[in-house]
């Protein structure tokens, strides 16, 4: 959907507006980091077109995944509980959130999937070969816009970000969402408002709708599904880096669809445990513009991110007065 106006004055004007549609193989490659730039900066959510991650790579994740959801429920609880990873229905986190799905989550370190694929699939090599390809496709696709951002902010090192999700150390995340069709025909929040806590997600559906992003303003924006495309999310960790230039996109799931189910996949881009959060040397330059957050490594975010409900304001606790 081609974003109609960017600047938003009344309510009226945000209703006829949809997220950017960045096309990745534009050849002027300045230009294409100040859309990438831009669009984080005003929206934290995008569409990319043109990426280059094969169809069939994407077909095989989504059978292995539809394969799984369709087992008797007592079958897929040998894959959970999620704590932290594996198999989850309804409940969201330890403390107390629900919604309407289950899903899969799974670190994308290839050991851990090799291992947890025996829990998951009756031809775990296959379950695990899918998994291991749909990752280094969205990874590559994390990698490319965290390249682009670094040279639209004019950072020096082309790699600052993207070597952290390259990391063999790298904690990225692959989640799988399975939503019921709606049956109640009443539209429900299925996924409760919140921002991701990584770097950068990238997110594929099926045609089913549903994801609906929030505007700076607070407008809630219905995210057209595009099966073939993927979208671009900036997470906590990025709103860090650059000391607040980019925000990350509050969303949630809103599920309208009476007939079908919604599947949906995220790719969590996320450092090292180990790894410190802080501000790019470019971006900030102490006194006239310091850093806008205390210090902490990814591990310490996390565990605090976990302590929190979903829709908590994480970062404030980081901020500095
Ligand atoms: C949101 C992004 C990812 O789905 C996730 C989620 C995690 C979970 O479902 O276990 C969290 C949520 C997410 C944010 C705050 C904490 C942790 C549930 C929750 C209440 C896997 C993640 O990394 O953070």
């Amino acid at each position: 959907m081609k974003m109609i106006r960017t600047k938003m004055k009344t309510k009226e004007e945000a209703i006829i507006m949809g997220i950017p549609t960045i096309d990745l193989s534009m050849e002027n490659r300045s230009e294409l980091s100040e859309k990438v730039v831009k669009a984080c900066e005003e929206f934290g959510i995008f569409k990319v077109e043109n990426h280059k991650v094969p169809l069939e790579v994407v077909s095989r994740m989504e059978e292995e995944g539809a394969e799984f959801f369709a087992k008797p429920s007592m079958e897929k609880q040998q894959a959970g509980p999620p704590n932290p990873f594996g198999y989850g229905c309804k409940n969201i986190g330890n403390n107390g959130d629900v919604g309407e799905l289950e899903y899969l989550l799974l670190h994308t370190n290839p050991l851990f999937i090799s291992q947890t694929s025996k829990t998951i699939s009756i031809d775990p090599n296959k379950f695990s070969g899918a998994v291991n390809d749909y990752i280094e496709g969205a990874k590559g696709v994390a990698c490319e816009i965290l390249e682009l951002v670094v040279e639209g902010l004019g950072v020096q090192h082309k790699f600052a970000l993207s070597n952290l999700i390259k990391h063999l150390q790298s904690d990225s995340v692959l989640r799988i969402n399975h939503y019921p069709p709606n049956i109640n025909n009443k539209p429900s929040i299925a996924f409760g408002e919140h921002s991701d806590p990584q770097i950068l997600t990238i997110m594929r559906s099926n045609h089913v709708t549903g994801l609906q992003a929030s505007t700076h303003h607070g407008l809630w924006i219905t995210v057209p599904p595009d099966p073939t495309q993927f979208f671009v999310m900036v997470g906590d960790a990025l709103q860090v880096f650059t000391n607040g230039r980019f925000r990350s996109v509050r969303h949630r799931v809103l599920l309208t669809n009476t007939m079908k189910a919604r599947m949906s996949m995220m790719y969590f881009g996320a450092p090292p445990l180990n790894w410190w959060i802080t501000p790019l040397p470019e971006i900030v330059s102490p006194p006239q513009n310091p850093s806008r957050y205390k210090p902490f490594t990814w591990g310490q975010y996390k565990k605090a991110a976990y302590s929190h409900r979903l829709g908590d304001c994480r970062l404030d606790q980081f901020k500095v007065h």
